[in-house]
């Protein structure tokens, strides 16, 4: 397949190119922050460190880190490097643990940004001759304004939809043949579903490919996305306070996403004591922002358990990829000492034939944790014999088993009646926290 770039010059820069351009950008970014954010400066001192002692990216190591809740403490402007006059625009996370980050944009940043998500378009094959439906939420939350904003940029036909009003995507996507979509994994999965129940079969629609991100989701219900819109699923991620999606992106080799290295610099960390970790080793993502004016982060930690990989593409472009991350460091559960991902339980009900629709309940009975796994039947699977059920739920416990080492209650439910999901989905609801 022929490669194409939105930015081939950068996106394919030799290694030892595109590290002199990191190290350059570094040295500006670190003055900048220390110049302009106390609270940052503070932190620097703290470590006896000037920005004279960062000369380039082998120093980044040095320079201390920044998570969610010096975020929360600097709260609203604490972490603003230019005046707000020089601010055009905020975005902010759904805030669902605790208080919201506010990121700020000056248009500059709001540039740099759309030029990540354009190129994530382009390498899932976009030009100017498609339809780009985007159904990620507008407003607030990163997805819709950014794939918008890339989707200007390549020169698509944009259909800012925002999330929801399946019907109404529906009809704009069959009148006006879309030919990429933009939402959540979960959203795409009920949007073939839909599909499915009003007739239309895979290749009814103009579809040719689906950029997907904004929460995990695994190899198999990638599979399943691309079975019922008859598509090819791209990966992206990003997060709020790096600007939003397109930090990296999938190309169509789709062996990890594409970090566009020429505006952040990935790091690899033992969550626990801080430390670097080489290359192909799972820890905490960490970036560095290198461009941003308004809010700049340097080394933040995104709680996000990741691998990176520098080993070349094929596709041609030279910035290295990060692995679909495994889920947040916060949402991984530790039930009766074990450590599972709610993205492992997800691979398991897909292979064993179910769809993505379950909900994960864990509690604390008796001073024992328990873990209960809801998974909805498809409306072929259903049956009204109880034993056929109990069979088939015996059958995907001990298959969870063999995966995560505990015993889950498994319920098959009845079809639909499981909640979906317009934006990020919340799979788990863990009553033990209620209690504490
Ligand atoms: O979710 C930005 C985004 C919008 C990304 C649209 C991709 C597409 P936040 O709401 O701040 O921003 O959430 C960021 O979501 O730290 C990850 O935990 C998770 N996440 C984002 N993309 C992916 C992905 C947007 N492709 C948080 N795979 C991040 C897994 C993802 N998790």
């Amino acid at each position: 397949m022929e490669q194409r770039y939105f930015n081939k010059e950068i996106e394919t820069m030799p290694r030892g190119e595109l590290s002199a351009l990191q190290s350059e950008k570094l040295r500006k970014q670190v003055r900048h922050v220390y110049d302009s954010v106390p609270y940052y400066r503070g932190l620097m001192d703290e470590k006896g460190l000037t920005p004279e002692d960062i000369g380039g990216i082998e120093d980044l190591h040095k320079l201390p880190f920044i998570s969610k809740s010096d975020l929360r403490e600097t709260y609203p402007y604490g972490m603003l490097a230019v005046p707000l006059s020089d601010c055009v625009r905020i975005q902010s996370t759904s805030g669902t643990t605790g208080k919201r980050v506010i990121a700020y944009y000056t248009q500059h940043d709001i540039d740099l940004w759309e030029e990540c998500c354009a190129r994530a378009i382009v390498a899932a094959g976009g030009s100017k001759d498609d339809v780009v439906q985007v159904c990620y939420g507008y407003g607030l939350f990163t997805g819709g304004p950014g794939l918008n904003g890339g989707s200007h940029k390549v020169g698509c036909l944009t259909l800012p939809m925002s999330s929801g009003n399946t019907d109404r995507q529906i009809q704009f996507m069959m009148d006006l043949k879309s030919t990429i979509i933009c939402c959540t994994p979960s959203y795409a999965a009920y949007i073939g579903e839909s599909l499915k129940e009003k007739g239309y079969k895979p290749e009814d629609n103009s579809l040719k490919a689906g950029i997907f991100g904004a929460e995990p989701w695994t190899e198999e219900m990638r599979r399943d996305i691309e079975k019922s819109l008859g598509i090819k699923a791209y990966d992206i991620y990003g997060l709020t306070e790096s600007s939003g999606p397109g930090v990296a992106f999938e190309c169509s080799e789709q062996k990890g996403m594409h970090i566009n290295e020429d505006h952040f610099i990935a790091e690899i960390i033992d969550p626990d004591t801080g430390e670097v970790l080489p290359d192909g080793e799972k820890g905490e993502l960490v970036f560095t922002s290198l461009d941003k004016e308004a809010f700049p982060l340097l080394r933040y930690r995104t709680r996000d358990i990741c691998v990176l990989d520098r080993t070349p593409c094929s596709c041609g472009r030279t910035h290295v990829r990060m692995a679909k991350p495994m889920g947040r460091s916060d949402d991984m559960l530790i039930i009766r000492g074990v450590n599972v991902f709610p993205s492992q339980i997800e691979t398991v009900l897909i292979n064993e034939g179910y769809a993505p629709n379950y909900r994960i309940e864990v509690d604390r009975v008796n001073n024992s944790d328990t873990l209960d796994v809801y998974v909805e039947l498809s409306p072929d699977q259903f049956t009204d014999t109880v034993g056929a059920i109990t069979a088939m739920e015996k059958k995907l416990s001990a298959a969870i088993t063999g995966i995560l080492g505990i015993h889950p209650a498994v319920h098959l439910v009845a079809p639909k009646s499981i909640e979906r999901s317009e934006g990020k989905a919340k799979r788990v609801v863990d009553k033990r926290k209620l209690h504490d």
